[in-house]
């Protein structure tokens, strides 16, 4: 028998009021009038924790009792951000907590912001993860999340003097009031040592050292509050404390080492998402949460399961990137060893259960592991996995090279993922059809039915329902609120794209946001912007390859032609940029500093007449792409063709009634389905055309040469117009340009160039340029990440949703 014992939901601001004083006082321990700021956010986030803990116990009894499917979702990475509105709005309780903290004495938005971003991710592929919960959760599918919990997440970004600088992140200094550590849940986790032949194809693994992997559990709570899954991240605990006997001997700080060695597992967020470097702590962290998420998945499974031979009926686990893929041989492992099993019963009950995401194809961002390292860490797991490419061969046994596991001293973590999986998928349709000719294309031909395609899609609760309060509100007025889950609703605005009154509802709609944003970013030191001009931004990852050299080569030039045509009818124009680097990537740190000098140059002439602006907000993260894309108007998505596996914020900016300029890359190729192409800006070479310029070794020196514009702009870089005091600071970014450029910028300049002139000109027809707007928010129906779970849950885990 079991009892919950269920807070009861407040039926009006005051009762809630009186909830979060009880947390006040209770939990936190502060009277109203000692109370700071994030003393009431810690009190209003318990009153809401609260509400959910009764139906994620539900949720829990109901998976169990009638043993559907689970779906176990391993990612190194769920970059979440802030948790409280999001949780407030999926419970329906927005503007009650609001009034009930209004009514208090405090300001609703400022106890927000006070709420730390969970920064526990790089960029896209983190922020998928986090989509995907709420997805998940929202569709009501028993699902788990696993992955690290990270001491500190990604680094804070600052300028100094325009260059980047890092410092630690810490988003654990206050309290995080959403998780709950569950102290009974710890598994060991081994690395190194020795191995042991046993009977059969067992052996006897006896790791050199270990640490502990402790859970931390959050409730994920659906749209309205139906379904509430969890999301269970590990932290690495020493399996000792302290060590008394050098403490007593006077060694104090050796006496806490091991401890903190120990520690160091789950201490950090790898910042670079360019290029694996092999790092031993690197793998150690992948092989520790994969290797705790399994055995606890295997617990979970073996308490109302005996036969192992179910374990694909019932269990199916999605490997987000190569980053868990250690995790084939592992649940090999511990079928052979733990279970008595075979290795080819192992071997396929495995691949019946496991599936992997692909979300880059370039070369150097693939994981491999050097075969000595995998030898010290995991000597085991490197037996299994030359079981597994042994057999692959010998079941495949004119395969290519190129397929194998093991190669040059060398694991490849790709094709280990790929053989030791039932579904691989891509992230858009181009992307799946080049990982079908390119990466991937001989192990495509010898299993033609493994790969397919799995489109992107973000939830369209954070990302219009809670931070695009006016957009929701014009919305819900004209078709209701269905669309929060079923974005196909959105079909329904199409017809009003020709209202004139939708039309000004939708233009009032931005400018507000754009108020807001212009206010926000005067506190940030950005001047006075004219919440009139067009707000074009560029926010994500800088990598040479999404290419904000690009935008700011256009920037510069069209600053050289307004100087030169000051009279003509120049729209005005803030270029908003977002971003941080990874800490060794050189151009990617010289590409903000070239970017933050061009902005001050162009910012400090009056000639302009503000006319053109350039900013760039240090720190983006996720609290911040909720207030830029809201007030966007255009949104650049300029990778070379090709290199985007998908985007996700392209999907974001539509949805918010930003206009795309964009290549034909990743997903801007379906949203240019979904909106048509009268309806978005496509520019530049196609990836067919960007893979023939660079088969000889592409040339730059042509399409210099052709446009002047270009050329002047690239002599302005190296004459050190934007770095008078460091002449040659540039030169590096010049000599790019000029012989290596790889990523084509030079061959899409002036296609690009054109292409926002066009873009000036249509945003003088405001009527059409908010038709279009309208447009692009109406058919962005297919990009709500619940079609894309859905889609896994149909084509790749065989699972059903509890509806
Ligand atoms: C790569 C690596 C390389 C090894 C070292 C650590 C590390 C950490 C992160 C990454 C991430 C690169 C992959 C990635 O984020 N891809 C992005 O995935 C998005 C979601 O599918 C997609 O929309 C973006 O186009 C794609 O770049």
């Amino acid at each position: 028998m079991s009892f919950t014992h269920a807070v009861t939901r407040p039926e009006n601001a005051d009762e809630l009021a009186s909830a979060i004083l009880g947390h006040l006082t209770y939990t936190i321990g502060k009277p109203t009038d000692a109370a700071t700021r994030s003393d009431w956010r810690l009190a209003l986030t318990h009153a809401i924790r609260d509400l959910v803990i009764a139906p994620w116990f539900d949720s829990v009894r109901r998976s169990y009792a009638e043993d559907r499917k689970r779906v176990y979702y391993l990612s190194m990475e769920f970059l979440i951000g802030r948790l409280l509105e999001d949780a407030v709005d999926n419970i329906g309780l927005g503007d009650m907590a609001r009034d009930a903290l209004e009514g208090l004495g405090q300001d609703w938005r400022e106890v927000l912001d006070d709420e730390p971003d969970a920064a526990l991710g790089n960029g896209g592929l983190g922020r998928l993860a986090a989509c995907f919960l709420d997805s998940m959760s929202t569709v009501g599918l028993p699902a788990h999340g696993y992955g690290i919990r990270y001491d500190h997440g990604l680094f804070r970004q600052s300028f100094h003097d325009g260059w980047q600088v890092e410092e630690a992140e810490e988003w654990l200094r206050q309290a995080h009031p959403w998780e709950f550590q569950r102290r009974e849940v710890q598994y060991r986790i081994g690395f190194g040592g020795t191995v042991t032949p046993g009977e059969g194809d067992a052996a006897h693994w006896e790791p050199g050292d270990a640490v502990l992997a402790a859970a931390y559990d959050t409730p994920v709570p659906g749209w309205g509050g139906k379904w509430t899954n969890t999301l269970r991240l590990w932290s690495a605990k020493p399996e000792r404390l302290f060590e008394l006997d050098r403490f007593n001997q006077g060694d104090f700080v050796g006496a806490a080492a091991p401890a903190i060695l120990a520690q160091t597992i789950s201490r950090v967020l790898y910042p670079d998402d360019t290029t694996p470097q092999g790092k031993e702590l690197r793998l150690k962290q992948e092989y520790f949460f994969s290797a705790a998420s399994i055995r606890d998945l295997m617990r979970r499974f073996l308490i109302d399961h005996e036969d192992l031979s179910q374990l694909p009926d019932k269990v199916a686990i999605q490997l987000n990137d190569t980053h868990p893929a250690i995790g084939v041989a592992e649940l090999i492992r511990v079928l052979i060893d733990d279970h008595g099993m075979s290795f080819d019963a192992a071997f396929e009950l495995a691949r019946g259960t496991l599936h992997y995401t692909n979300h880059t194809l370039m070369p150097e961002a693939l994981e491999r592991w050097g075969w000595d390292l995998m030898q010290s860490v995991l000597p085991r797991h490197l037996q299994i996995i030359e079981m597994i490419d042994r057999r692959h061969e010998a079941e495949n046994p004119d395969r290519p090279d190129v397929t194998r596991i093991i190669d040059h001293g060398e694991i490849r973590m790709g094709n280990l993922a790929f053989i030791g999986s039932c579904r691989v998928n891509g992230v858009s349709a181009l992307h799946t059809d080049l990982m079908k000719r390119t990466v991937f294309a001989d192990l495509h031909a010898l299993h033609p039915d493994r790969i397919v395609n799995v489109t992107n899609g973000v939830t369209p609760r954070r990302w219009i329902n809670t931070c695009n309060p006016g957009l929701r509100n014009l919305i819900n007025d004209r078709i209701g609120d269905g669309w929060v889950t079923d974005l196909d609703e959105l079909e329904k605005l199409r017809p009003l794209a020709d209202e004139a009154g939708f039309r000004e509802g939708l233009d009032a709609a931005k400018r507000a946001n754009k108020v807001r944003l212009s206010n926000w970013l005067a506190d940030r030191g950005a001047g006075t912007l004219d919440p009139d001009a067009l707000f074009d931004v560029q926010i994500k990852r800088l990598h040479e390859y999404k290419r904000q050299l690009l935008n700011i080569l256009e920037t510069a030039a069209l600053w050289n032609e307004m100087r030169e045509h000051p009279d003509r009818d120049w729209p005005s124009r803030v270029k908003i940029f977002g971003g941080k680097a990874a800490p060794g990537y050189a151009q990617a740190k010289l590409i903000i500093k070239l970017i933050n000098d061009i902005g001050a140059k162009i910012n400090a002439d009056e000639s302009l007449r503000g006319r053109l602006k350039v900013v760039y907000p240090a720190n983006y993260n996720v609290s911040m792409a909720e207030k830029l894309i809201p007030a966007a108007d255009l949104s650049e998505q300029i990778s070379t063709a090709g290199m985007e596996a998908s985007g996700t914020g392209n999907m974001k900016f539509s949805m918010n009634g930003a206009l795309t300029v964009g290549t034909l890359d990743g997903a801007n190729v379906e949203i240019r389905e979904a909106v048509g192409p009268e309806n978005i800006f496509i520019f530049g070479k196609t990836a067919d055309e960007v893979h023939a310029l660079r088969e000889h070794g592409y040339d730059s020196r042509p399409a210099i040469e052709a446009d002047p514009r270009l050329a002047r702009v690239i002599s302005q870089i190296e004459s050190g117009e934007f770095s008078p005091g460091d002449p040659d600071r540039f030169k590096g970014i010049g000599d790019t340009l000029r012989h290596h450029d790889w990523f084509v910028v030079t061959a899409d300049f002036s296609a690009y160039w054109a292409i926002q002139r066009r873009i000036d000109d249509a945003w003088k027809h405001r009527e059409d340029w908010l038709r279009k707007s309208a447009i692009n928010i109406a058919g962005m129906g297919r990009f709500s990440s619940d079609r894309s779970i859905r889609n896994y849950a149909e084509r790749v885990w065989q699972a059903e949703t509890m509806e």
